[in-house]
């Protein structure tokens, strides 16, 4: 850590390597990087301004925030190992995607958003300390009467506007790719309740229709190595590499909740007597996990999304075995088409 190099990447992007990691490291791991050389150079930097500038008001301003910078700094802490699929301690950014939209969306926010941002915030910054220091009473008693520029007026309407089209453009790029299905290979049905999610796998093959309930495990005897509020007793599984159309809805007699998988890139309402759907396919095995992103009741926060993704051996036995297991109780199990669903809407 602390090494940084700019390099000139083949698509003539400038790459920022951490030279111990020897890979990109992107906005974010730079951001960390940067924040240790940041606090050390803050503390002299503090020093500085405190002989140069004693006692003033701005001085004292300026110390506080290079102190709040500095601890922001040291707060942020190193990324630690990441775990697919869950958030992890003194995690900066998202979670990591394993869709081709969660990377889309890690570049959106990384990549255009998260710079923007903080282009501007320092601009605002810098123009708040410039006003403070030319323009406060002492250093300009007599302020001028002016209340119109015309040439600074046209700026700041034409240049926010400009920023929100850079922006959009990548936005709804976006936004069709979510709502672009793929022809499917697998559909499920992901159905909120109160307070747990059901999973509904339609017939396939010999493999009968089943439908299944994925609860939250009894959170005072939680066995080791099991997570607090996200693991459950029945998970989802699917298979790597394959496309799953995911219908999402809600108990007919209950409330709104929202289903969401952000290492899939999946944020989408579950509401009672609607059918949603949405789309992932999933680059790589490992477990999975969200949660109900909809304040639907009492029991909000103990509704957790596990999906567990598996090779396509793993996922047929699976199929195999819990069809058997879940056969008895999964007599009502049906599945709308998107297009019969919205006609008898
Ligand atoms: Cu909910």
């Amino acid at each position: 850590m602390g090494v940084l190099r700019l390099e000139s990447a083949p698509r003539n992007r400038v790459t920022i390597l951490n030279m111990k990691a020897k890979r990109p490291v992107g906005v974010m791991g730079a951001m960390t990087l940067m924040k240790q050389s940041l606090s050390a150079a803050s503390g002299r930097k503090t020093l500085a301004i405190k002989t140069l500038a004693s006692k003033t008001l701005v001085s004292k301003t300026l110390v506080g925030l290079m102190a709040a910078m500095a601890s922001t700094a040291a707060l942020m802490g190193s990324v630690s190992a990441q775990t697919v699929g869950r958030g992890f301690e003194n995690q900066m950014g998202l979670i990591p995607g394993v869709t081709s939209i969660a990377h889309e969306i890690d570049f959106f926010h990384n990549d255009i958003l998260l710079p923007i941002i903080t282009v501007i915030s320092l601009f605002v910054l810098a123009l708040l300390i410039y006003v403070m220091v030319k323009f406060n009473e002492k250093a300009n008693p007599t302020p001028t009467k002016t209340t119109h520029h015309t040439g600074l007026e046209v700026a700041w309407t034409i240049i926010p506007v400009l920023i929100l089209v850079v922006i959009a453009i990548p936005s709804f790029r976006l936004l069709t790719h979510q709502l672009t299905f793929p022809e499917a290979d697998i559909t499920m049905k992901a159905t909120g309740k109160q307070w747990y999610w059901s999973y509904t796998y339609p017939k396939s093959g010999d493999v009968a229709a089943f439908e299944f309930d994925s609860n939250l495990l009894d959170q005072a005897a939680l066995p080791p190595g099991k997570l607090r509020l996200l693991d459950v007793d029945y998970e989802a599984v699917v298979p790597v590499n394959k496309t799953v159309r995911l219908q999402v809805t809600a108990d007919a007699v209950g409330v709104i909740h929202s289903f969401v998988i952000q290492s899939f890139g999946i944020r989408i309402d579950a509401v009672p007597g609607r059918l949603n759907e949405t789309w992932f396919k999933a680059e790589k095995e490992g477990i999975y996990y969200g949660q109900c992103s909809k304040l639907c009741g009492k029991d909000h926060a103990f509704m957790p999304i596990v999906f567990r993704v598996v090779s396509e051996e793993k996922y047929k036995e699976w199929l195999a075995k819990t069809s058997k297991e879940f056969a008895a109780t999964s007599s009502s199990t049906q599945f709308a088409d998107a297009e019969s669903a919205t006609l008898r809407q």
